[in-house]
């Protein structure tokens, strides 16, 4: 059975998750594409052998010839849109963040877990990614020793327009706080955010530097500039008690050119994890045929906005701020 798929918003985002699945994906078809611009659905369509473009997302979603959806359209419409899905009994992959709030996150997770299954996938791509597979692994080898620190850097060239000051944590660092959960497998307790000198907290693409409690102790560390300029740039590296890990970018060649030597850097995330985006929707679509969840759930998009949430607030007072402790709903355990 091929899984036949909708897709709701082809902006960036969404035509990069289009193309991808349709070139690279195996056991899954587009099947009908939504988005708010009528004629970029029907180019995306096209160019991706879709066979219907949808005048309405929820329409498409209630479409019986769609059998899962993909959301990738403005984050103040994901909320509404994957509990359509749940109430559907659809699988949905969407975007992160999963809500606007951590308060309309769990009313999703009600909805799922009054559904009884797993429906909701949300898009932290980078457990796909190898370089941070491979860290886990090496992690859970064991012949480092306990981790003790993770140190995150997470670069952009520019900051979107319509950033604010408080995105660089609840648009970008929600990718450091869902993978160091994943990492050290547990939770974040506690936040602390920091701005360089005399640095606005209105700055949109100003450097933010986050310190966070994590599990057994561990202490995580996250750098975030969005207008770094030189280029996307995502390093990360654990220090346990008898070693490191870091994170390799793939660099696939090296230029030697007047008495250097280099490699050049993305302009944005869509290459730099192009793998685990192909990955990601390759597991999705598997879990949705052989039934076995796979990826960020409902819960862990909740938990990660819960983090960001306590940011926001440290960003605002100053202060280390703790995270609310929550117990796991069983059908997340
Ligand atoms: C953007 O929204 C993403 O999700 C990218 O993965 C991230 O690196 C970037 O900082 C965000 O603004």
């Amino acid at each position: 059975m091929s899984v036949r798929l909708g897709i709701v918003g082809v902006g960036v985002m969404g035509a990069d998750h289009a193309r991808t699945i349709a070139s690279q994906v195996a056991g899954a078809s587009i099947r009908s594409i939504y988005d708010a611009n009528a004629e970029r659905a029907r180019q995306i369509a096209d160019e991706v052998g879709a066979t219907d473009v949808a005048g309405d997302p929820l329409r498409l979603i209630g479409d019986p010839q769609v059998d899962a959806v993909l959301i990738a359209s403005p984050d103040s419409t994901h909320k509404e849109l994957s509990l359509a899905c749940i109430m559907a009994r659809k699988p949905v992959l969407c975007e992160k963040p999963l809500a606007s709030t951590s308060q309309e996150c769990l009313e999703l997770i009600d909805a799922e877990m009054a559904a009884g299954v797993r429906l909701v996938q949300v898009g932290y791509m980078r457990r796909f990614d190898p370089a941070y597979a491979a860290m886990k692994a090496q992690l859970a080898a064991g012949q480092l020793g306990k981790p003790l620190l993770f140190h995150c850097i997470h670069r952009n060239v520019a900051a979107p327009p319509w950033f604010d000051g408080g995105m660089a944590i609840a648009n970008s660092a929600v990718h450091e706080f869902d993978i160091i959960r994943w990492m050290l497998a547990g939770d974040l307790t506690a936040i602390s955010v920091f701005r360089p000198g005399e640095v606005s907290t209105q700055t949109p693409g100003a450097p933010v530097f986050l310190v966070l409690d994590g599990p057994g102790g561990t202490l995580a560390t996250i750098e975030v500039f969005n207008d770094a300029a030189y280029g996307y740039d995502v390093r990360g590296e654990l220090v346990c008690e008898k070693g490191t890990i870091e994170l390799q970018r793939p660099v696939h060649a090296l230029v030697n050119h007047a008495l250097s030597q280099g490699a050049s850097y993305p302009l944005d995330w869509r290459p730099r994890f192009q793998d685990a985006y192909r990955l990601q929707a390759q597991g999705w679509i598997d879990s949705i045929r052989d039934g076995k969840p796979t990826g960020a759930s409902a819960w862990d998009g909740y938990a990660a906005t819960l983090v960001a949430e306590a940011g926001l607030r440290s960003l605002a007072s100053g202060h280390r701020e703790d995270i609310p402790a929550t117990p796991v709903p069983r059908l997340y355990g």
